[in-house]
């Protein structure tokens, strides 16, 4: 599959400024600096529609980008930035939440994973919460041009265990800088949801 359009619609805080069209939504989550803007950029195959690196964990918005005039990508805030405090993490917690609970058109959650690090208590609680409300996990591993072959398969080994997945859970492996097997991986993000 190929993305032919991608717009942004909208940064929002309340649940009323969410898209009201039920389309479907596809949500990216993760770690602050995991590269959720870069992989989200890659797979629009556009530069800029979501800031890169910009201050972490500054961003306390849900962002709507309308795919294809058929479905959202919906960037979720990222979460586990060290220098944020109690406030911060609360409110975070609140604006996830608020969009994780009862939202129909949300047909998949995709849990980016740095593949270098190993999970640690903020993504296993994010999987976990994703898993309680009843939705679609995808895991991407990011930024795999940093290992080779065997590294990757450790690092594979690693998020299973840490994350306790079952057998029939995968887990894809992408670079935002080569964007080896875009089509592959949008086929699989897509499937089940439009
Ligand atoms: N080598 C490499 N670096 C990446 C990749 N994706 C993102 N990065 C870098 O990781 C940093 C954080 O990326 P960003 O997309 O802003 O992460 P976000 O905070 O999760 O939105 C930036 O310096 C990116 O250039 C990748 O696939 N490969
Ligand atoms: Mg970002």
């Amino acid at each position: 599959m190929e993305i032919k359009q991608a717009e942004f619609i909208i940064s929002a805080v309340k649940r009323e400024q969410y898209p009201k069209d039920q389309l479907p939504e596809i949500a990216f989550v993760g770690r602050s600096n995991v590269g959720k803007s870069s992989i989200i950029n890659a797979l629009t195959n556009r530069k800029k529609l979501v800031k890169v690196s910009g201050t972490p964990g500054k961003t306390r918005l849900i962002n709507f980008f309308l795919i294809n005039d058929n479905s959202y990508f919906v960037d979720l805030p990222g979460y586990g930035y060290a220098k944020i405090s109690k406030e911060q993490k609360k409110d975070w917690g609140k604006i996830i939440e608020t969009y994780l609970k009862n939202r129909n058109p949300l047909k998949k959650v995709v849990l980016l994973l740095d593949c270098r690090r190993i999970p640690n208590e903020d993504d296993i609680l994010m999987y976990n919460w994703i898993k309680h409300y009843g939705y679609n996990c995808m895991i991407i591993s990011t930024k795999s041009d940093k290992l080779n072959r065997s590294e990757l398969s450790k690092s594979e080994n690693t998020i299973r265990k840490t994350l306790k997945l079952q057998e029939n859970e995968k887990i894809s492996f992408y670079s935002s800088l080569k964007k080896a097997g875009t089509e592959e991986l949008l086929d699989k993000i897509f499937s089940e949801v439009i």
